[in-house]
């Protein structure tokens, strides 16, 4: 079956025996518990929406299926998706090899909560060269936690060949696929063992709801990531379970039209002598464009870029702009801009932002579904006027 028809689809199929109605679109149950006949037996499969509910059910099986893998769950955000994988995989003195450059948030959850107060510790690599994955594992290292592409930087990593260094060496490997959204990549098909997402953004795609999701083909890894979802309780609602199975049902033609609109706005950037260099995996001058052809079936609708002089003429720009709003996340249909070093990333410190190269002048733009016209006229009155 097709991506697309799976996002339509599955999960939500009419079911005359369960819901005699026949509703074409899962039912939001709301209730917080469900009543049994017998008291040895839940009599309709259901205890108590923590541990399981219909409507998040429904929304966990179209997870899946558009990873093209086995089991999906569905978190109250991302990073509760990040902490329960955590909380499921590691205990203290584990060792975990990280990409460099990741969302500030996760960095923050590693660094700050994990390793600080947990004892979990953490080597940052810069996995575009996969041989510096290799020299970073140890003895207690049990998971490659990878970004590809990474936020806010659009670096690539080689999810397949690291998934080999992995497994030979015993490590799991985890791929937060929140930027390419499962329509331009599927790691599970490519060796990951666990997808982390942020339905926050593309795949819910509204900008309406806050959740997240763990997905994996290996059933003993689920079996431990469902007793924590449930033990942890970080579960999604009903309501926004709803919200995000609607919004995936139009994945497919969003993605295609924020990828359209990307490829526009890159390219008129890297002609503009007010911006210094433009980072967007679609770019054939992008270092990793052929990695990018070979994993990805699109480039998505994120990129960065620096404005030549720094974070003045950064700020300058986004106070010049109308259309697009300066705000924090990404993936929604509206256009949304942001300066990575004193909000998104904000929280890691400045000696290791410039390490990575998250420098004062970076600039990240969701590309929204607009109209690119609009949007490159907006970009062009706020970049004349610095
Ligand atoms: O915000 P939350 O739903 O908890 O997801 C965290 C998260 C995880 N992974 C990636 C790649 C992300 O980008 C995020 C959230 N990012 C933003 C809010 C942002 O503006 O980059």
């Amino acid at each position: 079956m097709g991506f697309d028809t799976k996002a339509v689809h599955t999960g939500e199929e009419p079911d005359f025996v369960g819901h005699p109605s026949g509703d074409v679109v899962v039912p939001i149950h709301l209730s917080s518990t469900f009543a049994r006949l017998d008291v040895n037996e839940p009599t309709g499969g259901y205890e108590y929406s923590r541990s399981g509910n219909p409507t998040r059910f429904a929304l966990e099986k179209k997870l899946a299926a558009i990873e093209n893998a086995k089991f999906g769950l569905a978190f109250s955000s991302g990073l509760a998706a990040e902490t329960t994988l955590v909380l499921s995989l590691l205990k203290a003195g584990d060792h975990v090899v990280a990409f460099d450059d990741l969302y500030g948030g996760t960095r923050r959850l590693f660094s700050q909560v994990f390793q600080e107060r947990f004892g979990i510790k953490f080597s940052y690599v810069d996995a575009r060269d996969p041989e510096l994955i290799s020299a970073a594992i140890q003895d207690n290292t049990r998971i490659i936690w990878l970004e590809t592409p990474t936020n806010p930087l659009l670096r690539l990593c080689d999810i397949s060949k690291i998934s080999d260094i992995a497994h030979k060496a015993g490590a799991l490997v985890v791929v937060d696929n929140t930027f390419a959204s499962p329509y331009f990549q599927q790691p599970i098909g490519l060796g990951a063992d666990v997808v982390v997402h942020s339905t926050t953004k593309y795949i819910n795609g509204h900008s309406d709801s806050i959740g997240g999701a763990l997905i994996t083909s290996n059933e003993e890894l689920f079996k431990a990531l469902r007793y924590n979802q449930n033990a942890a309780g970080a579960i999604l609602s009903p309501f926004d379970s709803f919200l995000v199975s609607r919004g995936i049902k139009t994945l497919a033609l969003r993605m295609e039209r924020h990828e359209k609109n990307a490829i526009a706005i890159a390219t008129y950037l890297e002609n503009n002598d007010k911006i210094e260099g433009v980072y967007y995996p679609g770019l054939a001058s992008h270092p990793q464009h052929d990695l990018a052809k070979r994993q990805m079936t699109g480039f998505s609708g994120m990129l960065s870029f620096e404005i030549k002089g720094g974070e003045r003429e950064a700020q300058k720009f986004l106070s010049n702009l109308h259309l697009f709003a300066l705000a924090e996340s990404l993936g929604g249909v509206e256009s949304l801009i942001e300066h990575p070093a004193t909000m998104t990333h904000a929280s890691i410190p400045p000696e290791e932002r410039r390490k990575i190269g998250v420098s004062d002048a970076l600039i990240r733009i969701s590309v929204g579904i607009e109209n690119v016209e609009d949007l490159i006229f907006d970009l062009d009155q706020a970049l004349k006027q610095i």
